[in-house]
């Protein structure tokens, strides 16, 4: 029999918090695997999504990776490390840029941390949609790249599907020859326990105000799944203080209650069937600088 020739390889989704890496992910992917909020530092580990084309021969595995940006905590420097990680494996990397700015200091970290290494580079100018003045930004994130090769394009991750899979099929043409890293079939790297967790924390993140976003982490301690489809989700919401766990409980219970709603309802979308979801708020004093909890929490150093 002859072999088929296949491509694959990882391709890094790089940039400064909130430019849209994550949205870009999930509509690369058409499936949601990473949570989007208008908050930087949303996303916290690399997360990979996998998409193999309908003929069987090429296959990439995006990483969305945290934004880079300069760390407070333990937190996020493990954050940073994840992007490094990311950086040190990969055969395609895309730089995501938020055209409705010029650079700011974040995009001259991420600038020099990749102007060097020796991959294929992609420039998205994301946000094209909200825009102002997109070629003159466009010019200036050029510029910090020096004489480095690198191809770039504008768009919206959000409003421009159409350009969003051409930007796929651009990536897909220069994958490096390799067997494939993931079986046909797989959407992502992650547990489905850890996905439902990401979507509990998305909503927790939207609905929570000043700091308490940041402070917010979530794991889910069971799932069963019934034999008339129903399928039970146990998490809990992680906060650092006493008086965060009131805010995320709110009045009454309200708050948590509307969290809960939101993420029942997503859950029930992407699962496609009924979920049952218990919330529980609980204290881990100063999570983000405790290594242990970190590791429990799924932030491994
Ligand atoms: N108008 C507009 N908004 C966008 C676009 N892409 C993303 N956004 C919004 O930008 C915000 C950040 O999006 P994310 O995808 O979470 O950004 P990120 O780069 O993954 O952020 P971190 O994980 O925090 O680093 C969200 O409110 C998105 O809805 C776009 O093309 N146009
Ligand atoms: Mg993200």
């Amino acid at each position: 029999m002859e072999d088929v020739q296949t491509h694959s390889g990882f391709v890094a989704i790089i940039g400064k918090p909130n430019v849209g890496k994550s949205t870009l992910l999930n509509n690369l992917l058409g499936v949601k695997i990473s949570p989007i909020t208008s908050k930087p530092q949303t996303t916290r580990r690399g997360v990979r999504g996998i998409y193999t084309n309908l003929d069987k021969t090429h296959q990439a595995v995006f990483v969305d990776t945290p934004g880079l940006h300069k760390p407070k905590d333990a937190l996020g420097r493990y954050m940073n490390q994840e992007v490094s990680s990311a950086l040190s494996d990969v055969d395609i990397m895309v730089w995501v840029v938020d055209l409705r700015h010029p650079p700011a200091d974040e995009d001259q970290l991420v600038a020099r941390n990749i102007r060097d290494l020796p991959k294929p580079l992609i420039v998205v100018g994301n946000k094209l949609d909200v825009a102002k003045y997109p070629d003159e930004a466009m010019k200036y994130y050029s510029e910090l790249l020096g004489d480095r090769e690198f191809t770039s394009v504008m768009l919206s991750a959000q409003e421009h599907p159409e350009k969003v899979m051409a930007l796929r099929e651009s990536i897909i043409e220069i994958l490096p020859e390799n067997p494939f890293f993931f079986p046909v079939g797989s959407a992502s790297d992650q547990s489905r326990e850890f996905w439902a967790g990401e979507i509990v924390r998305e909503e927790a993140m939207k609905r929570l105000g000043q700091e308490i976003p940041y402070a917010v982490a979530t794991r889910v301690t069971d799932w069963q799944e019934r034999q008339d489809g129903l399928i039970k989700i146990y998490c809990d919401l992680v906060v650092e203080r006493v008086n965060h766990r009131m805010i995320a409980i709110g009045k009454g219970g309200s708050k948590l209650k509307e969290i809960g709603q939101a993420a029942r309802k997503q859950l029930e979308v992407f699962l496609n069937t009924k979920i049952y979801l218990e919330l529980q708020v609980q204290v881990i004093s100063n999570w983000r600088e405790d290594p242990e909890a970190l590791r429990e929490l799924g932030y491994e150093q």
